[in-house]
């Protein structure tokens, strides 16, 4: 069986976590690329001269040129800036936009039949510019947004409820924004609801409810207080383990429910979007997207949450992209 391969665009803070990651689980060969001379080549470097200490056999190559993405069963892309602080994810539509449209050409031409999971903000955005410059199959682009969301809950919750992290299973969907949707109803210790054991802990109703509100908002500010802390830049680990899993997902064709950002043709309701939902993630990319019923409060703040990305879908269209 031959090995693997996954091109990384954008070899910057998330990017040579990636690149790093993959290596030491053997998940695939890496090629880097960024547009800065000589830092993609220092960065794969570095990680390959660990290989005798992680113990990996995979080939790292650093580039300029996008040639060498050709034969890349997977993309990811982190190419764009992040936010400083005080920005929203949105204020970065005009430059990465341009540097995405750049991105999807050069993907386009090299690797034609790669599958494709964008991580660059703001990133509902982004996924939907990229499908649309590549014209690749909406299946085979997808965004990262919903695991990392997703485990910044379940992290919380842990955290609250002292368990162990591993027996926590919450979803987050919608837009990767501040209008995001953690679902409260679903989320579980070993299936039993997080709520119950709230209240159980507080031995009240209400403030259960406030615990939960405060886990839930802090969820959805989570980028913005690391931003805030790092002062220079945005997450990177977590936002990198999100997408290695995706990745294994796909390369290993596991066909794990992951949240995660599909183009819906129907499905919750919206037609011809890109949006955070449970989908099933294996070798065709997107598998299904795993619908179910949601309450009205969740339909309401699902269907804010979509506005909130068509509006940036607009606003990218309206800028010429
Ligand atoms: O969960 C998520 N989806 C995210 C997304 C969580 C955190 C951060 N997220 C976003 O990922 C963030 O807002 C940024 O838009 C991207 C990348 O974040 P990162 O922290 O890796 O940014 P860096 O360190 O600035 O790296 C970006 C690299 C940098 O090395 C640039 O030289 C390069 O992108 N770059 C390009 N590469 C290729 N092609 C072009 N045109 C290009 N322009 C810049």
């Amino acid at each position: 069986m031959s090995r693997k391969k996954i091109a990384l665009i954008g070899g910057g803070q998330i990017g040579g976590v990636l690149a790093q990651m993959i290596a030491q689980k053997e998940l695939a060969d890496v090629v880097l690329f960024d547009i800065v001379e000589d830092l993609p080549q220092g960065k794969t470097l570095d990680i390959a001269e660990a290989s005798r200490i992680d113990g990996f056999d995979v080939s790292l190559k650093g580039t300029n040129e996008y040639k060498d993405v050709e034969g890349a069963d997977l993309i990811i892309v982190t190419a764009g800036l992040p936010r400083k602080p005080g920005m929203s994810r949105d204020d970065l539509l005009t430059t990465n936009a341009k540097i995405m449209k750049q991105v999807a050409e050069g993907v386009k031409e090299h690797a034609p039949n790669a599958i494709s999971i964008i991580i660059s903000n703001p990133l509902d955005a982004m996924v939907t510019l990229y499908q649309k410059v590549t014209g690749f199959p909406h299946h085979k682009v997808i965004g990262q947004a919903g695991v990392l969301d997703s485990s910044r809950f379940s992290t919380f919750i842990a955290w609250e409820l002292n368990v162990s992290v591993k027996d926590i299973n919450a979803m987050v969907l919608g837009g990767h924004g501040d209008t995001m949707v953690p679902i409260i109803r679903y989320a579980n210790v070993n299936g039993i609801p997080v709520m119950e054991l709230l209240e159980k802990k507080y031995k009240s109703a209400d403030k259960a409810k406030e615990v939960m509100a405060a886990m839930v908002q802090r969820t959805k500010m989570a980028g913005g207080e690391v931003v805030k802390l790092l002062k220079t830049g945005s997450a990177f680990y977590s936002p990198a383990s999100a997408a290695v899993a995706m990745a294994e997902a796909i390369l290993k064709d596991q066909r794990r429910i992951m949240p995660a950002c599909a183009y819906l043709k129907g499905e919750f309701g919206v037609d011809g979007y890109y949006v955070g939902v449970p989908a099933a993630l294996g070798e065709k990319g997107v598998e299904s997207v795993m619908e179910f019923s949601l309450d009205e409060e969740e339909t309401a703040a699902l269907s804010k949450s979509i506005d909130a990305v068509k509006t940036l879908v607009v606003d990218m269209e309206r800028l010429g992209f």
